[in-house]
């Protein structure tokens, strides 16, 4: 037994840290008990010592006394705490009521984001999603990386064989509406991207961005091009284009992988014949000259990869433009290639765990929008809700998720959740979401979990693995999200098949790191156990990605299926946008901050401190169109509501375009988390449409959303706030108005 003495004596451990993709390598001091300090792990394969901001929020979400520690059900007089198997009961009857009286598919399920960043939430999900038996699935997957999906899925035969940009290799990287130096990279797993693109211009190469703001990104790149949002699909068809006129698709040909992948490959020449740089120049705003010399710089450079991503993928022309991106790569020669864009080889390949993945097997019942992989869009959610008739939704679970915050028209979702029978949710806080909850189940910190990634891995810019137990045992009748599941799998799914219980049982017992072991033995890197890994606390190197076409298609032909009819469907709803193209429109895009996490990082008060971050960033140009004075509150409004945000004139900003960052609007009553509510600023998604969506995918489209803005002067604050309390919008007075939970 430790004696106090030696308890608190300072230990070190390893770990990897979960808050976004990065997967940095942090070294935690601590004395048993406490978290002394956060750093980077200097020993880190992967992230040599590199961590952002961020990383010490670990240590304020730990301590958080805003975090709940025991499940909690909603009362007439407020919350109040129950037991773990008076909780679990309660939800399993709960959601039993609701399926016995409206049928298995009334009750609905939210995945949210932090799932997949669980070791043992994404390794025990689908006990939670089978036992539910309810075909009403979503997931933040349709407000973010969808497209990605379904053309990997098309192309490559599974949904999760997506190729990443070898950053660390090429000598050209074209950034088509992403924000690295904020968010760290997305769908491209690389700690310290700052310096990954520094090295990419002391090599000699270049790093253009494209972007309709110049972001941090944009900052230290080569050259930067503002774009109107929501219009690169024409960029890119220009592109494509470009390439056959000036002659570079030959090198296609001579790239043995490609040429043999796809008849249909000689299709793509024709595919974009009518968009010249001259014909998209006015509405991207990008000048023909330019567009022309990108594509020769792209196809001259010695290895060059076109990455594109947030700002492609979620607005109105995601999936043609995630296509197009793809297709630019590979007509170029620049897929499976060095330096381009390369399959990760993950020790655990997720693509050898999951089926490739189908679109519009089934249609949501409002709004008719196709599922992916047995989830419909999140747009389609809150009507689910809303409208009456057969199949309408009565009750619902949110795991890891705030969608009030996070997905279009968050306010109309807010009223939905209001009105059903029974919700769940699986979350560590009170917050906007969890609020119309009548029971929260809550998991334990990130530090009481082991942890290796099952899914960034595969999205790695260089192999590498690395398991991290947990820094602190949890107490004893706390829960771990995979125990939640599989209590609550038990209670709904009693006539489950005896194999199905025996696994449950033999989870319940050795873990999810027993699925792990199994899922490492059988992966591509001989002699790979769990207890290597476990030998290795500062991870494994298992080297820079490498060619991996052929084997790594999963089509049966071993070919690339370019899906040409599919996408050229969509080129009339490309017709039409460039018809009827409104350049007067305002438009209103996202964006990340280094120290914020969608929703919910913004209970910690290092993180938030210092200057307001949710502001309404926009052009001197476009201020002075409207008579907006920097730091003056403007109302912005949109088709379904409006927000009243203070003004931050910047020339960061194209002129006629307006930016909010998502995942602020603390102020709603009922909230819990002290700190987030003291910087509770508004919520982009009140503005964010439910109806506008990229029609291929089903995809939100939250960048590009029209807005009409109206500068507040002094005397008419106080009218306007009024007014906002009757309508359907989220200023300032939310906090007032917010229906009560
Ligand atoms: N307008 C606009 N909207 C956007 C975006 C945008 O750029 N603009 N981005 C979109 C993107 S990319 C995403 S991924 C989504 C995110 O959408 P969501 O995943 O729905 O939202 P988050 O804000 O990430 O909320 C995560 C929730 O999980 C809880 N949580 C954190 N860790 C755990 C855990 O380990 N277990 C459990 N059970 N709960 C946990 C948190 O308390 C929080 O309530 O938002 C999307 N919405
Ligand atoms: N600090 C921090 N890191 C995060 C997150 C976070 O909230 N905060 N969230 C994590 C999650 S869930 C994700 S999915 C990733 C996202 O990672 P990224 O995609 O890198 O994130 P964003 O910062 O949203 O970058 C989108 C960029 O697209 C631009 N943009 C908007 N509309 C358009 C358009 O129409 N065209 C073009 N070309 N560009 C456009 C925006 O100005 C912005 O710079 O980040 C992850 N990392
Ligand atoms: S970049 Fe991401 S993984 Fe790295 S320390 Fe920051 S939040 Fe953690
Ligand atoms: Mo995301």
């Amino acid at each position: 037994m430790a004696t106090e003495q030696t308890k608190s004596k300072e230990q070190t451990h390893f770990r990897t840290c979960t808050l976004c993709e990065a997967m940095c390598g942090i070294e935690i001091k601590h004395d048993g008990k406490k978290v002394l300090s956060i750093k980077g792990d200097k020993s880190d394969p992967f992230s040599k010592g590199y961590i952002c901001p961020k990383a010490t929020a670990l240590q304020d979400l730990h301590e958080d006394t805003d975090r709940l520690r025991y499940p909690v059900e909603r009362t007439a007089k407020g919350w109040k705490e129950i037991s773990w198997t008076e909780a679990l009961d309660k939800v399993a009857a709960g959601i039993g009521a609701v399926q016995k009286q409206y049928g298995k598919n009334a009750f609905g399920v939210y995945l949210g984001n932090p799932n997949v960043h669980n070791l043992g939430g994404m390794l025990t999900i689908k006990y939670l999603l089978n036992s539910l038996k309810t075909r009403s699935r979503f997931s933040a997957t349709s407000v973010d990386q969808l497209p990605h999906h379904i053309v990997s899925m098309h192309l490559f035969g599974h949904m999760l064989r997506i190729p990443v940009p070898d950053v660390n290799r090429t000598n050209y990287m074209l950034i088509i509406g992403g924000n690295p130096l904020a968010s760290n990279g997305s769908i491209m797993t690389a700690p310290n991207m700052r310096q990954k693109l520094k090295d990419i211009k002391a090599r000699g190469g270049k790093v253009v961005v494209i972007d309709p703001r110049r972001t941090e990104t944009a900052d230290i790149a080569s050259e930067h091009h503002f774009i109107r949002p929501a219009t690169d699909v024409l960029l890119l068809l220009a592109m494509l284009n470009e390439i056959y006129l000036q002659g570079y698709a030959d090198k296609a040909s001579i790239n043995n992988r490609a040429a043999a992948l796809a008849p249909e490959i000689e299709r793509l020449a024709d595919f974009a014949k009518d968009y010249s740089a001259e014909s998209v120049a006015a509405i991207t705003g990008i000048a023909a000259v330019d567009i022309k010399r990108l594509v020769t710089e792209f196809c001259e450079a010695k290895s060059s990869v076109c990455y594109g991503r947030m700002g492609i993928s979620v607005q109105e022309f995601g999936l043609l433009s995630q296509y197009l991106s793809m297709v630019i790569n590979i007509v170029t020669g620049r897929l499976d290639e060095v330096g381009g864009l390369m399959f990760p080889n993950a020790a655990v390949d997720v693509v050898n765990n999951s089926g490739p993945g189908y679109l519009g097997k089934r249609h949501s019942r409002v709004s008719k929008l196709p599922d992916f992989n047995g989830e419909y869009p999140v747009v389609a959610m809150s009507d689910e809700m809303l409208i009456e008739g057969e199949g309408q939704l009565k009750g619902f679970m949110t795991v890891a998720g705030n969608p009030v915050l996070s997905t279009p028209n968050g306010e109309k979702l807010d009223q939905a959740f209001e009105q059903l029978d029974f919700m769940v949710a699986i979350d560590y806080f009170v917050n906007e979401t969890s609020r119309h909850a009548n029971i929260i189940l809550p998991p334990v910190s990130p530090l009481e979990r082991d942890h290796y990634d099952v899914t960034f891995n595969n999205f790695a810019v260089h192999n590498v693995a690395k398991y991290s137990k947990a820094l602190f045992r949890k107490d004893k009748d706390a829960k771990h999200d995979w125990q939640i599941y599989l209590e609550l799998a038990k209670r709904l799914d009693k006539k489950a098949s005896l194999a199905t219980k025996v696994e449950r049982l033999l989870i319940k017992r050795l873990g999810p790191k027993f699925i792990l072991d199994q899922g490492l033995r059988r992966g591509p890197y001989a002699g790979m156990t769990l207890n290597k890994l476990k030998k290795n606390a500062h991870g494994l190197d298992l080297g820079p990605l490498k060619t991996m076409l052929p084997q790594a298609l999963r089509h049966k032909d071993k070919q690339i299926h370019l899906n040409v009819d599919f996408y050229q469907a969509d080129l009339a709803r490309v017709q039409a946008m460039m018809q009827n193209y409104d350049d007067s429109e305002i438009l209103l895009i996202g964006r990340r901050h280094v120290r914020s996490n969608n929703s919910w990082l913004h209970n910690s008060y290092r993180l938030v401190k210092g200057k307001p971050r949710c502001t309404l960033m926009l052009h001197p140009d476009t201020a002075a169109q409207y008579g907006i004075e920097d730091g003056q509150d403007v109302k912005v409004t949109s088709r379904v509501g409006s927000v009243i945000v203070a003004a931050e004139i910047t020339d960061e900003l194209m002129a006629g375009v307006v930016s909010i960052p998502h995942g602020f609007g603390h102020g709603r009553k009922g909230v819990k988390q002290k700190i987030a509510q003291a910087h509770a600023g508004v919520s982009v998604n009140d503005l964010t449409d439910d109806t506008l969506i990229d029609e291929l995918s089903g995809n939100a489209a939250v960048n590009g959303v029209p807005v009409q803005l109206e500068a507040i002067h002094a005397g008419t604050i106080f009218s306007e706030a009024a007014e906002s309390n009757s309508s359907n919008s989220s200023s300032h007075s939310k906090a007032e108005s917010g229906s009560a939970a």
